[in-house]
């Protein structure tokens, strides 16, 4: 991350350690709203949720993201194959200019594989998002109940 971003997250970032308490980070034109995620075992992948904004006049890319409390972080998405949904991973997110990209159950999301804790209500966790031209943002993931279809927020 480099240090203009880091200043701009310090300025922005209005986290309140709460669950579902409204979060959201800036990073240059982005606007990165309340990144969050199901609970669930260390035994399986857990899924993260953001809606991340570009209120700029160049269209983004999400292309990785990363955690110390996961292996690895995939980019997945829902298709339907033979009338069955399936997960599967995708290369890149866009992030529209003048537009945003929507990550939430059913759709595009992040897939934590390897958990080294199990996602518990109420904690939260790093993930740095890398982003085409915005570069790597660090954001706090909120964890939401096991059976959150969409975000309490
Ligand atoms: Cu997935």
């Amino acid at each position: 991350m480099n240090r203009r971003h880091l200043l701009l997250i310090a300025a922005a970032c209005t986290l309140a350690p709460l669950a579902a308490a409204a979060h959201e980070f800036k990073a240059g034109d982005l606007v990165i709203h309340h990144p969050w995620a199901r609970a669930g075992a260390q035994t399986r992948p857990g899924a993260g949720y953001v809606v991340i904004e570009n209120h700029g006049a160049a269209a983004d890319r999400l292309t990785g993201a990363e955690s110390r409390i996961a292996e690895m972080v995939e980019l997945h998405t829902h298709v339907m194959e033979n009338g069955v949904a399936k997960m599967t991973q995708v290369e890149a997110i866009d992030v529209p200019a003048g537009g945003k990209a929507e990550l939430k159950p059913h759709g595009f999301h992040l897939m934590l594989m390897g958990l080294k804790q199990p996602l518990a209500e109420g904690d939260t966790f790093p993930v740095t998002l890398v982003f085409e031209r915005a570069g790597k943002v660090e954001v706090t993931f909120v964890t939401e109940a096991a059976g959150a279809t969409e975000s309490a927020h």
